[in-house]
């Protein structure tokens, strides 16, 4: 792709935000509250739509249900709108109740299992008030000790409570299921890994998805070959990119390991799945734990960016040609030029084409919004996880 190309693709990119990253959050130790935080769902959406004003390609917010529950969803789409951004996926909550002690809809327990449904049901309802097209679903169903409960009758119960969701969805909407290795359950997880999900998805039919979370696998996990295979198959749903160093950390995407979101992002590339009608969902699901939360969403999505623009760099026909030559060095050789470009002054220069700053981060800096919520965000509760 030449660069004019690439800088097309560049400008019709599209990441989604997640609510959460605004609110305050920690780890199982410690939540570091940080001063001018959003307290309801409302003032969460004006910091999302900060970081689409300074990076224009960030028009849409996910939203995490009860944690963003509002008596009016309209009402919210509405304000959303306002700013210039859009409500995206709901993600359901079935993992902070009591109830859910032994899982939710996996629970050994009828009437629990009924509960859990019911809420993901009720997601499906906010759905359809604010036009969101995606259901993502993330489980933390499992058990801690061998023989706590069946792993194979708690498959069965998964797979009737999926289909129950799935029957509810209309018009486009679709059915996105999460994997997790493990986390909090440590022996085993009900959809520990990519297999389990796309095996339900295939069950479930043409609206069911996976989505690939870059922090849910074990260390060494070849995350790309997931994204190729998931891809060609056709059921890739979506990402929720962060990075990791150990487990589910929860870090800024390409934090960690920016070769991997490259190697990642160019086997989207390669699949097709920038194209429009291959529906696939770039979102973020990070923590901002002990950084600023604005700045820390802007340069995830200036990450996010500079792996595009490297994936789309690539020489597809001289890897093709090197490819088929056997010529292994060459292979590689093309895709670490890629890599190795400095696409800073590409995503200057497109930022500038459209209308924007060429650095997101200073111009955000210099905006004074963060000093202004500081000062008018006081009193009431702060929005956090909840944990
Ligand atoms: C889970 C999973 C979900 C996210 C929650 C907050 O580990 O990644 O996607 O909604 O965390
Ligand atoms: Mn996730």
């Amino acid at each position: 792709m030449n660069r004019r190309a690439v800088k097309e693709e560049l400008r019709s990119q599209q990441i989604e935000l997640p609510s959460w990253a605004f609110g305050n959050s920690g780890t199982r130790f410690k939540v570091f509250a940080q001063p001018g935080v959003p307290r309801d769902p409302y003032e969460k959406v004006a910091d999302a739509a900060q970081v689409h004003r300074f990076t224009g390609v960030a028009p849409s917010v996910a939203l995490h249900i009860p944690w963003d529950a509002v008596d009016d969803y309209k009402d919210l789409a509405r304000h959303a709108t306002d700013l210039g951004v859009r409500l995206g996926t709901i993600n359901a909550n079935v993992f902070q109740d009591d109830d859910y002690k032994l899982g939710s809809i996996t629970n050994p327990d009828p009437a629990i299992r009924r509960k859990a449904v019911d809420h993901l049901l009720e997601c499906v309802d906010v759905m359809d008030q604010t036009g969101s097209r995606d259901l993502k679903l993330w489980f933390a169903d499992g058990t801690n000790y061998p023989g706590q409960d069946s792993i194979a009758a708690r498959q069965d119960r998964l797979g009737q409570a999926l289909a129950t969701v799935n029957e509810r969805l209309t018009g486009s909407q679709r059915l996105i299921l999460e994997y997790k290795l493990f986390e909090p359950a440590f022996y085993h997880t009900d959809v520990p890994d990519w297999g389990t999900s796309f095996a339900h998805c295939l069950q479930l039919g043409e609206r069911a998805k996976v989505c690939v979370d870059t922090g849910h696998h074990a260390p060494g996990t070849n995350i790309e070959f997931i994204v190729a295979f998931l891809l060609r198959a056709g059921k890739l749903g979506a990402f929720d990119f962060n990075s990791r160093f150990y487990a589910d950390d929860d870090l800024i995407v390409g934090a960690a390991d920016p070769f991997q979101l490259f190697r990642i992002l160019f086997e989207v590339a390669s699949g097709g799945g920038f194209a429009a009608d291959a529906q696939i969902s770039f979102m973020l699901d990070q923590c901002h734990n002990i950084e600023p939360k604005i700045p820390g969403e802007i340069r995830s999505v200036m990450n996010v960016q500079e792996a595009t623009a490297k994936a789309l760099l690539v020489d597809a026909d001289a890897l093709a040609a090197a490819q088929s030559a056997g010529d292994v060095l060459g292979a590689n050789g093309v895709l670490m030029d890629a890599y190795d470009t400095d696409v800073r002054p590409l995503l200057a220069e497109l930022r500038q084409d459209m209308g924007l700053d060429p650095d997101p981060l200073a111009a955000y800096l210099r905006s004074g919004y963060g000093e202004t919520i500081v000062s008018e965000r006081v009193g009431g509760t702060q929005a956090g996880w909840g944990a």
